[in-house]
Parts: C-alpha cells; structure tokens; sequence
C-alpha cells in the first residue's frame, strides 16, 4: 500500500516551480472564441496550466508571429491568408496524429477544403468557421431606409444608405484582410482580384462611404458596440453578431441586432487549430487539440460563441436555438454563394495595407 502511496507522495511533495514550469499551455486565441468553462475544464483534467492571450484581427495574430518565438503552443489562424502564409515561412509544426485520437471527429468533407492550402491535413485542425457579414440593427434599418432588402451590403456600401445610417452608427471592423474581399465582391469583380483595377475600385468605393462612418476599430470593439446599441450598422464576423444580439436581448434595453449574411455572396471562413514550430511546450497544444476535438466540449463552445464547429457528432448536443439558426449554420443554398479569400501575393498585400490606411485616415 505504502509502496504504491510513494510515487503520488513524492508528485505532491515537487517543488512546485519546476511541476509549474513544465505544465503551461500558452494559447493565442481570438477574442469571444471559447467558452472559459472549457479551459478550466482542461486544466481540471490534466493538471496543464492555461495561459491565454487573445487577438481581433488577422493582422494582429501575423504581426505578432511573423517575428518568430511568439513564446505561444496553440494558436488559430484563419486558412487563408494567415495560416497558409505561417504555412509556406516554415512557422507550423507537423501535428502529430499519434497524440490525437479525437482526430477523427473531425468533418472530412470541411477538412477536404483546408487541405488544398494544407496538403493531408497535417498542420492544422478546423476550430471554427463562419462568415462575413454586417450586424445590423433592423428597426433603426428600415426606418432610415423605408423598403430596404435586409439581405445585402447595399445597406453599407451604397452611399446615399451610408449617409442616412450616419446618425445612428456606422462601424467597420479594421482588417483590410477580412473586409476587402467582400467589398470586391459586392462591386462584382473578383474578391481576391489584386490588380490595380481592383484596388482602385474598392478604394473608391470605401471612400464613398468613409464620411459616414463613425469608427473603423477591431473586432472586438464592434461586437461590444452592437451589443450596446452604439453602432446601427457594422461590418464583421457572424458569430460575433450574434453573439451581440444574445447581450443586448439580455441586457433588454431595447436593443435588437439582426445579422446579414449578404446576398452577394459572403466571406467563408474556416479558423485552424495549429502549433508554432518553436513552441515551447507542443505536448501540451496536442493535448489541448484533442480535449478540444471532444464532441460534448465543441457543443459547449458553439452554444456559447455561436460559431459552427467542425464535429458533426457535437451536432445533437448543440442547443437547438443555436443549431436552428441559419446565420450560425447557414444551409446549403446560402453556403454555395460563398466564397474564400484566397492569399495574396506580398505585393499586392502592401497595396491592401496603404489604402485600408487611406481610407482610415479619410484621405
Ligand atoms: C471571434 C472572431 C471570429 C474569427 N471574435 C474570425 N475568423
């Protein structure tokens, strides 16, 4: 008894520094991606410490890995540009699939859609996936735009809207890498066109609009401004609309925020799970990843971030508000009028970068 007592004595008697050192995860995620009793959950079951920073914008998530020795295990970059681009600088770990047995839940029709940027799969797991769309805030809507469709960009991108939505909000998520291609789109040119043509005309079109809108600001900011009601209008991600709505019904002051997921044709997104090739501890991602890839775990984080994940059988367990809404799981007619942005060529990234900054600055 006592001889099978000693090895548990001896783990809790570990200077716990050391015991500390070697059990931290250092996750990178985005901002309202996760339900926190998931990570807690995780730390209960394995005794791995969770570090865990957040990001709002691709471009924030690449400017802080490009460097190199992030000091981050996990992190979850969308397919394309990010990930892709990590991909080809050599910044990715191969997964090891040995340490994940939950790999098999995952969707291969959806997983056979990352592989052409991934060839097998082998660096990445889909976390999440959605679109881009405006929140929109359909009463303050169709007052200022008597008989407006509330199914298209139009409500943004054409100017004479615009200006009569000014006085009640008008928001921009700050991502040319997330905003452009559906700009593109809805001016029915290529979304991921990089002519100069192309920019020229999206500049434009932005410009259009520029002196009515009120903020261009992360993520982030923009669900917290739909959810307070302080933007009537505001480009973004879907999930965190409707994430927006669900605070603003509860905080029943009167605010009611609707998302559009563009008839022209919306951005599909697909956010993978992947590990840095200098990650400091790689055991403890796959361990993460395949706590993650767990069918009850995925429900938990769909009903509480609203975003379609990529295990089917997490399907049943998923509440059925959430698995009946067509703006978290569109259906098959909406999904086939999307489209997937594509990776740039550097060239045409810096020209991307100078106009968003133009077209922040109103010039
Ligand atoms: C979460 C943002 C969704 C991720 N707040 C967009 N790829």
């Amino acid at each position: 008894m006592l001889r099978r007592l000693l090895p548990l004595l001896a783990l809790l008697l570990a200077p716990a520094s050391v015991a500390a050192q070697e059990r931290v995860l250092n996750v990178y995620n985005w901002s309202d991606y996760i339900d926190p009793a998931v990570v807690e959950r995780f730390t209960r079951e394995t005794g791995i410490r969770v570090r865990y920073d957040v990001y709002d914008s691709l471009e924030t998530l690449e400017g802080r890995l490009s460097a190199g020795r992030s000091g981050y295990d996990l992190i979850v970059p969308t397919s394309e540009p990010t990930f892709a681009r990590l991909l080809r600088a050599g910044a990715l770990l191969p997964l090891d699939r040995a340490r994940i047995p939950n790999w098999g839940n995952l969707d291969p029709t959806l997983m056979a859609r990352v592989a052409v940027i991934d060839p097998g799969n082998r660096h990445g797991a889909i976390y999440l996936w959605g679109t881009v769309g405006l929140g929109i805030r359909p009463d303050l809507v169709r007052a200022a735009l008597p008989g407006v469709a509330l199914d298209s960009l139009d409500i943004l991108m054409k100017p004479e809207n615009a200006r009569r939505l000014a006085r009640c909000g008008i928001m921009v998520m700050d991502s040319p890498t997330d905003v452009l291609p559906s700009v593109l789109r809805w001016l029915g040119r290529d979304p991921n066109g990089h002519s100069d043509a192309d920019h020229r005309a999206a500049e434009a079109a932005l410009r259009a609009i520029r002196p009515h809108v009120r903020a261009i600001v992360p993520s982030s900011a923009i669900l917290d401004a739909l959810a307070t009601g302080e933007a009537c209008v505001a480009l973004t991600y879907s999930g965190d609309v409707i994430q927006a709505a669900t605070r603003a019904r509860e905080a029943n002051r009167g605010v009611e925020v609707g998302y559009v997921m563009p008839r022209e044709g919306a951005q599909l997104w697909f956010d993978l799970m992947a590990i840095p090739a200098d990650a400091p501890n790689p055991e403890a991602a796959h361990a993460f990843i395949n706590f993650l890839l767990q069918p009850d775990v995925m429900a938990a984080i769909t009903n509480q971030v609203r975003y379609p994940n990529a295990v089917p059988t997490s399907r049943p367990m998923v509440a059925a508000a959430v698995r009946d809404d067509r703006n978290v799981f569109p259906d098959d007619a909406a999904l086939a009028r999307t489209f997937v942005a594509g990776t740039p060529p550097r060239e045409a990234e810096r020209a991307r970068t100078r106009l968003w900054s133009r077209f922040k600055a109103g010039r």
